[in-house]
């Protein structure tokens, strides 16, 4: 981190007062994420200053321009209803110059938000009641862009949750096989093509219209939604670069991938890696009722299928990556996306024993 650069780059943002702490975010994997802490006669003024990963989001105006929509139309919302506005949603800041977004002289590409005071983004599920606020405030906010005019978004990285097209980058991935790797991941390429026709399970029921498309957040991990400090209840749900038409299931999925699961997603004892039936049910509770009941009973049958896509997508992105040579996920070390493919496969393997039971959960939210 080059805390003289960042100073200069929160020069040309409209914050309060002058910085005078900066600390780094390491939890994300794509965006670099700071938080900036600025002080005048008035008190302490803190900021989210991040630096847009452009190689991945190829045209982050785009992005900028999807949040502003959303974060307004969410905004207007709790306005209208009495909810807190201030916190209840990303606050856009914008630059001197009246921008969304500061390109410096190498490039990158900066946006700053306002930080979300007394709320805690956490790294691991703790409780089943924290579980179902968190799910609450997911199905929440898909409910408050239920009436988003899906045709101003655009589509920030296309083919996002389409898990077939994941799974032909992956068999480009084995062919190229660039970082030389895959004799070392045999195992877990015959793991996934054993599994590769489930891959169609979410587009064959968007096109036959069983599941609809909804403005959806697409990246739903619990480390993407603050929590009270005093309530613990979900006040904001944030990273949304990837809010884009989407299937229910993924949002459901993508959450219980992570939180319900025992253990870290890069957890190298697979013996402590599995699904935590009472977790899923804390989340579908919440995160139905968030919805307002307003799911239709095949996407609420579909929910534990849901969970199972998303789990097993996840997985083939990280051995994708691995065998690309790490050129998407920010890695810590050497194999650090195969033991987090690896670990997802765990899950999956787990899903299949206790899809019954994850089955008989849903039901009684019928
Ligand atoms: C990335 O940026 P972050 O850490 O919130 C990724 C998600 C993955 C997740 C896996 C834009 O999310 O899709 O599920 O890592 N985001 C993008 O932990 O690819
Ligand atoms: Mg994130």
């Amino acid at each position: 981190m080059n805390k003289a650069k960042i100073f200069l780059i929160a020069e040309k943002f409209r914050f309060l007062g002058e910085p005078i702490s900066v600390t780094e975010c390491t939890t994300g994997h794509i965006n670099s994420t700071y938080f900036v802490d600025c002080a005048s006669d008035e008190g302490l003024h803190r900021y989210v200053l991040q630096i847009v990963n452009t190689s991945i989001f190829k045209k982050p105006d785009e992005v900028m321009e999807n949040i502003v929509h959303v974060t307004k139309h969410i905004e207007n919302k709790l306005i209208a209803e009495g909810g807190d506005s201030a916190r209840g949603t990303l606050h856009v800041v914008y630059t001197d110059a009246g921008h969304y977004s500061y390109t410096d002289d190498e490039g990158q590409y900066w946006r700053a938000y306002e930080f979300v005071e007394n709320a805690t983004c956490y790294q691991a599920v703790e409780s089943e009641e924290m579980f179902t606020k968190v799910g609450k405030a997911f199905g929440n906010f898909q409910k408050q862009l239920a009436d988003f005019d899906a045709s101003m978004l655009y589509e920030t990285i296309p083919n996002f949750h389409n898990t077939e097209d994941r799974l032909l980058q992956l068999v480009t991935a084995i062919e190229n096989n660039a970082a030389q790797r895959r004799d070392q991941v045999r195992d877990e390429i015959a793991f996934v093509l054993e599994r590769r026709d489930m891959c169609s399970y979410i587009n064959e029921r968007i096109a036959d219209g069983r599941i609809p498309l909804r403005v959806t957040h697409n990246d739903t991990k619990l480390n993407n939604i603050m929590l009270d400090n005093e309530t613990g209840e979900g006040i904001c749900v944030i990273d949304l670069d990837t809010v884009m038409p989407g299937s229910v299931l993924a949002d459901f999925g993508d959450s219980i991938r992570f939180g319900a699961s025992s253990a870290a997603e890069d957890e190298t004892d697979l013996d402590k890696v599995y699904v935590r039936l009472e977790m899923f049910d804390a989340f579908a509770k919440g995160f139905i009722d968030g919805l307002d009941h307003s799911l239709t009973e095949q996407e609420i049958l579909s929910l534990p299928m849901g969970a199972y896509i998303l789990t097993l997508e996840t997985g083939i992105r990280f051995l994708t990556d691995y065998l690309n040579g790490d050129t998407y996920f920010r890695t810590a070390y050497a194999q650090h996306n195969l033991d987090r493919a690896r670990n997802q496969f765990k899950l999956v393997a787990d899903m299949e024993q206790k899809m019954d039971q994850m089955n008989l959960i849903i039901q009684k939210y019928l």
